[in-house]
C-alpha cells in the first residue's frame, strides 16, 4: 500500500470512528454546587483534550456562588440536562450516589466517574474507569489528573479548578482539606492569574447574598434527605458571611420548613446556617440551627439550641 493510500485509509477510519462514538454527557449531582458544575466543565475539557467528545451539563439551577464564578471567569453556563436514557453514555463527577443522579442513570452506559465522596452504591453493567481520591474537591482530583497526563489547563479552566477547591474546602477551613489541595490552589491561582484569597472572598460574598431567594429556595439551596434512626429528615445547610441574613428571615424560614415537612411527609426539616469568622479557623463555631419539628412542638426556648451557638 502506498503511503498516500495508507494516510487516506487512516484518516477515513479515524473520522468514521469519531462519527460513530457518542458524545459523552458529563455531569455532577442534582442541586448542583460550585464543585459539581466546575468539575463537569473541567472533566469535559480533559476528555476533549484526550480526543473523547464530551459536553458538560448541569442538573439544576446555578447557585449564586457558581453564577459568580462562571461570570468572573467568562465561562458559558452549561446546559440543563433533564434525564438520561439507555442510549446515553455519561461521565459522572463529584458523586457516585444514584439518588443524586438522573433517574435514567441505571440504564445509561457509564464511561467513568471522578469523585471525592465515599462509595455510595452506583452500579453499572460494564467495567468502567473510576478515579476516587480523598481530596477536598472533584476539581482538585482533575487538576492532579491533568498534571499526570501533561495537560496544562488554560486560564479559565485553571480558574474553574480553583473555584471547586475553594468552594468545597470553604477556603481551606473544612476538615476535608489536605496539604495537596492547598498546593493545587496556589499553583492554580498562578495559572489562572487570580489572587486566591480575593477570589475566595468574591465567592463568599456572592454566596452570602441571598436577598433574592425566598425562604423555600434558601432551604433547597444545599440539601439532602437522610434516614436516621428510622426518621426521615431533610437536612439543609447554608454558608454565609453573617448571621443577620437568616436570623432576619427566621419566622418565614420555619414556616417554609413546616410546609416542606408536611408536603414531603418528613419527620423533620433541619436547617443549619453557618457563617465564617475570619478570626477563627473553624467554620463550625458559628452555626444557627433551625428545626421545623421543635418549632412546631413549641419547644423553642430563649437560649435553647435554636438560638445562636457561639
Ligand atoms: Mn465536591
Amino acid at each position: 500500500m502506498s503511503l498516500l493510500a495508507w494516510c487516506l485509509l487512516s484518516a477515513a477510519s479515524a473520522s468514521s470512528a469519531a462519527a460513530a462514538s457518542p458524545v459523552l454527557a458529563v455531569f455532577g449531582h442534582k442541586v448542583p454546587d460550585t464543585d459539581t458544575v466546575t468539575a463537569a466543565l473541567v472533566y469535559a475539557w480533559e476528555l476533549n483534550a484526550r480526543n473523547i467528545s464530551a459536553t458538560a451539563y448541569r442538573l439544576g439551577e446555578l447557585n449564586p456562588e457558581t453564577d459568580f464564578v462562571l461570570k468572573r471567569l467568562g465561562v458559558t453556563v452549561p446546559p440543563l440536562l433533564a434525564d438520561v436514557s439507555g442510549k446515553d453514555t455519561v461521565a459522572v463527577v463529584d458523586t457516585n450516589n444514584p439518588q443524586e443522579l438522573p433517574e435514567g442513570i441505571l440504564k445509561a452506559s457509564i464511561h467513568s466517574i471522578v469523585d471525592h465522596h465515599k462509595l455510595s452504591g452506583l452500579t453499572n453493567a460494564e467495567p468502567l474507569e473510576v478515579d476516587m481520591r480523598p481530596l477536598c474537591s472533584a476539581t482538585s482530583i482533575l487538576y492532579a489528573r491533568a498534571k499526570l497526563i501533561g495537560l496544562s489547563p488554560p486560564k479559565e479552566v485553571a480558574g474553574l479548578m480553583l473555584a471547586g477547591i475553594l468552594s468545597d474546602s470553604l477556603e481551606f477551613r473544612s476538615p476535608t482539606t489536605t496539604e495537596l489541595d492547598k498546593t493545587h490552589a496556589a499553583e492554580l491561582g498562578k495559572l489562572a492569574g487570580l489572587d486566591v484569597h480575593d477570589f475566595a472572598e468574591g465567592m463568599l460574598e456572592a454566596k452570602a447574598n441571598v436577598d433574592h431567594l425566598s425562604p423555600s429556595e434558601l432551604i433547597m439551596m444545599d440539601t439532602k434527605i437522610f434516614t436516621i434512626g428510622g426518621k426521615k429528615l431533610r437536612v439543609s445547610v447554608m454558608e454565609t458571611t453573617k448571621a443577620s441574613g437568616p436570623l432576619a428571615k427566621k419566622d418565614e424560614l420555619v414556616a417554609a420548613m413546616k410546609k416542606l415537612t408536611a408536603d414531603e411527609k418528613l419527620d423533620d426539616v433541619l436547617f443549619f446556617a453557618a457563617w465564617q469568622d475570619s478570626a477563627k479557623k473553624s467554620s463550625t463555631d458559628n452555626v444557627l440551627r433551625f428545626s421545623a419539628l421543635i418549632e412546631s412542638l413549641g419547644a423553642l426556648r430563649q437560649g435553647s439550641d435554636l438560638n445562636i451557638v457561639q
